[in-house]
C-alpha cells in the first residue's frame, strides 16, 4: 500500500492546528496532529520540507519501520519539533491501516480494556468562588473529575495559588466523590512542592500535575519523600528517555505524555509499557491546543491501554469541531472514541481554509520584581 501524496494543513478556527494528511495509492487516507503550540510553523516546515518528500513510495502498512526511520535516520533525535512530526506520521498511518482493515483504531491496539474513558475538565477561576462557581458547573456536566485553579485576586494569571484553601472549600461542598486534580504548572522547587502535596493531603487529590520543573527527574526524589500525594508529570515531555528514571524509581504515579508530542501512538504504547510494569499510569494531556485529531487518537489509546488512569477533555470550539468532524463523545463524565474505522476523525479543508494561520505565543508569567518564571 504505496504512499502517494502526503501534505501540511495549518488552520486557525479558534486557535492554530497542523495537520498531515497521508494518502496512499487505494485512495485510504489518513491524519495526524502535529500541533506544537506557539511554534507550530517549525512543525509544518519540518514535515514539509524534510518528511514529506521521504514519506511517498513507502509502504504506509510499515508502520514501526517508518517510526525507526525518521527517529533514527535523522540522526538528531528528540525534541518536541522532530517528535511531533514523528508522532503525525505514525498516527496518520495507524489511521490508514486501521481504515484498510475497517476496525476502529482501539482493535489494532489489543482491543478495549475498558467500556469507557473516564476524563477531568477544568475548573478556573480569577479568585476562589468563581473557581468553586466553575467547579459546580462541571459537576453539573456530569463531570466524575474536575482540575480546580485559582487565581490570585487582583493579578491577571489565574494559575496555581491558594490550593489549600480552595481544596478545603471543594470538599466542604461537594463531598469526598468527586475526583479533584490541580496543577501547579511547573511553578514549585521540589521542596515547596513536597511542602504542597503534604498541605494537600487531607483532601486526597487524584493528583497533583507538574509540581516542579521535570527536565531533572531526580528532583522528584525530594517530593516523593515528603508527600503520598499522588504526582502527575509529561505533558511536555517528547520520549521515553524523559521520564525513563521518574517510572523506573516510581517517583511519579501518572505519565502525562500525549499522542502528538510523544512520538505517537507507537511510541506512546512503549511507555505505557514500561509504565504498567512499575504500576504507573496514563494520564493523557488533552488541552485545546491538541486537535481533535489527537484527541480522537487519545481515547483510542485510553481505552486499549490496560493501564490507563484518566484523560484531560477540554472541549474545543464549534468551529474546530467543525473543522474536525469526528465520532467521539463525552457522556456521564466518559468518553468513547467511537466505532468509525480508523480514528473517526476527519478535517474539512474547505472550511479549514476560512480559518487562515494567526501567529500567536504562549503567554510569559513574570514574577512581581520582574523575574520570568515558569508559566
Ligand atoms: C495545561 C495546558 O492542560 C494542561 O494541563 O498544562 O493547558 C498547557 O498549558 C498547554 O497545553 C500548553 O500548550
Ligand atoms: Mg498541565
Amino acid at each position: 500500500m504505496k504512499i502517494t501524496d502526503a501534505k501540511v494543513n495549518v488552520c486557525c478556527p479558534g486557535r492554530n492546528f497542523v495537520t498531515l494528511k497521508i494518502v496512499t495509492e487505494d485512495g485510504i487516507y489518513g491524519l495526524g496532529d502535529a500541533t506544537l503550540n506557539g511554534r507550530e510553523l517549525s512543525v509544518a516546515s519540518y514535515l514539509t520540507d524534510h518528511v514529506v518528500p521521504l514519506l511517498i513510495g513507502r509502504d504506509a502498512r510499515r508502520i514501526e519501520d517508518i517510526w525507526q526511520y525518521f527517529y533514527k535516520g535523522a540522526y538528531w533525535r528528540r525534541g518536541p519539533v522532530t517528535m511531533s512530526a514523528i508522532a503525525a506520521v505514525d498516527t496518520a498511518l495507524w489511521d490508514v491501516k486501521a481504515k484498510s482493515l475497517n476496525v476502529p483504531l482501539y482493535q489494532l491496539l489489543g482491543g478495549a480494556s475498558r467500556d469507557s474513558v473516564l476524563v477531568y475538565g477544568h475548573a478556573s477561576g480569577s479568585d476562589l468562588e468563581k473557581t468553586v462557581e466553575a467547579f459546580a458547573h462541571y459537576v453539573k456536566l456530569g463531570y466524575k473529575a474536575v482540575r480546580a485553579q485559582s487565581g490570585i485576586p487582583g493579578l491577571s494569571s489565574t494559575y496555581g495559588v491558594g490550593a489549600p484553601q480552595l481544596l478545603a472549600r471543594l470538599r466542604k461542598e461537594f463531598g469526598s466523590q468527586i475526583h479533584i486534580l490541580h496543577d501547579a504548572h511547573h511553578r514549585l522547587t521540589p521542596i515547596e512542592a513536597a511542602r504542597l502535596g503534604k498541605d494537600l493531603e487531607p483532601f486526597r487529590l487524584f493528583w497533583l500535575e507538574d509540581p516542579t520543573p521535570a527536565e531533572l527527574q531526580e528532583s522528584f526524589r525530594l517530593i516523593r519523600q515528603h508527600t503520598t500525594t499522588p504526582l502527575a508529570v509529561g505533558e511536555v515531555f517528547n520520549t521515553i528517555f524523559d521520564c525513563q528514571q521518574l517510572i523506573q524509581e516510581q517517583l511519579i504515579d501518572y505519565i502525562r505524555t500525549t499522542v502528538v508530542h510523544a512520538g505517537g501512538i507507537t511510541h506512546l504504547k512503549k511507555i505505557a509499557s514500561l509504565a504498567e510494569i512499575y504500576q504507573v499510569r496514563t494520564g493523557s494531556h488533552g488541552a485545546t491546543d491538541l486537535s481533535p485529531v489527537c484527541m480522537g487518537a487519545a481515547l483510542h489509546f485510553d481505552l486499549s491501554v490496560h493501564n490507563f488512569g484518566i484523560q484531560e477533555y477540554m472541549p474545543h470550539t464549534a468551529e474546530t469541531d467543525k473543522v474536525f468532524p469526528h465520532a467521539y463523545s463525552f457522556k456521564d463524565g466518559v468518553m468513547h472514541p467511537g466505532d468509525a474505522p480508523g480514528l473517526g476523525v476527519d478535517l474539512d479543508e474547505a472550511l479549514a481554509a476560512k480559518y487562515p494561520y494567526e501567529r500567536a505565543y504562549l503567554p510569559i508569567n513574570r514574577k512581581l520584581d520582574g523575574t520570568i518564571h515558569n508559566w
